[in-house]
């Protein structure tokens, strides 16, 4: 990949420049005039950035390949320059070129995509496990190894969201990840189809009632990232934003040590849940 990486450098010269300096702030969202991906933070995310800067390379040749072979066309063949075409219609070399080519490229662009998609789909050694669930219209979430604990995460309301925090991308209530640890992600849905997107992650996974979903994730950097829902699952669809917190590993403990406390155990939950029946509709910002 490293070579696709050389090849890529120049075209995605720009934007990285672009994304480095706005990056310097906060590097877990999308800037105004951004080019290219967020910066990569879980070794997923900087595979798919290579796979990315690759398929760059190879649609940049064929689309300069074609822009060049129509120049060539309209210059030499057309009515002036050329006023008796030639009658051939079949080339038999040319057929299966224009065949193969294409074949071998797609199979070229087939072979790291899939490595890439199994890469991603799970991790054998998880150290933790987090449960996401999409409804209309917030994220909850869930803590089996770390206290049993869950939690809501709704948007913040326009008058909620305090000095440096993103409007439409911040939650009253954040996902808190300790860095460089395998966290197996598991994401549904209790409503609708929802999708936990996280760009600076390489995740986008839908959350599908009935149906668990796994990915896991590997954060390396510390910092806060945010992600929305990508599914368009009503119309709150794009006021359920995503945040997740990314600490080290002694800040992540004590916070789960403070949040069991805080934070309902998953079998009040449920309790709570069944008697909140009929009054699901949960309106954005406001605390839980
Ligand atoms: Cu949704």
């Amino acid at each position: 990949m490293t070579a696709w990486r050389i090849l890529a450098a120049p075209m995605a010269l720009f934007g990285t420049l672009v994304a480095s300096v706005s990056a310097q702030a906060d590097h877990g969202m999308a800037h105004p005039w951004q080019l290219g991906l967020q910066p990569p933070v879980t070794p997923v995310a900087v595979q798919l950035n290579d796979f990315h800067n690759m398929l760059l390379v190879i649609i940049t040749v064929i689309a300069v390949f074609v822009t060049l072979l129509l120049i060539y066309v309209f210059v030499k063949f057309n009515a002036k320059a050329n006023p008796t075409p030639r009658t051939t219609t079949h080339n038999t070399l040319l057929e299966v070129l224009w065949t193969a080519i294409p074949i071998l490229i797609l199979v070229i662009i087939a072979i790291p995509s899939f490595k890439l998609l199994y890469y991603a789909d799970s991790t054998k050694d998880a150290e933790m496990t987090i449960k996401a669930v999409g409804h209309q219209w917030y994220w909850s979430y869930e803590y089996p190894d770390n206290g049993d604990f869950t939690f809501d995460a709704a948007m913040l309301g326009d008058d909620e969201i305090k000095d440096g925090q993103p409007r439409l991308l911040a939650t009253d209530e954040a996902v808190v990840i300790p860095v460089n640890t395998n966290v197996r992600l598991l994401i549904a849905a209790d409503d609708v189809i929802h999708a936990w997107a996280m760009p600076a992650f390489g995740i986008k996974l839908d959350g599908v009632p009935g149906r668990l979903n796994e990915t896991w994730v590997r954060v390396e950097k510390e910092g806060t990232y945010y992600g929305q829902c990508s599914e368009l699952c009503g119309t709150g669809h794009g006021f359920m934003p995503i945040m997740v917190k990314v600490v080290s590993k002694e800040a992540f403990a004590a916070w789960a040590i403070k949040a069991k406390e805080e934070y309902a155990s998953r079998d009040e939950k449920s309790g709570v849940k069944l008697a909140a029946v009929g009054t699901q509709t949960k309106v954005s910002g406001t605390a839980q």
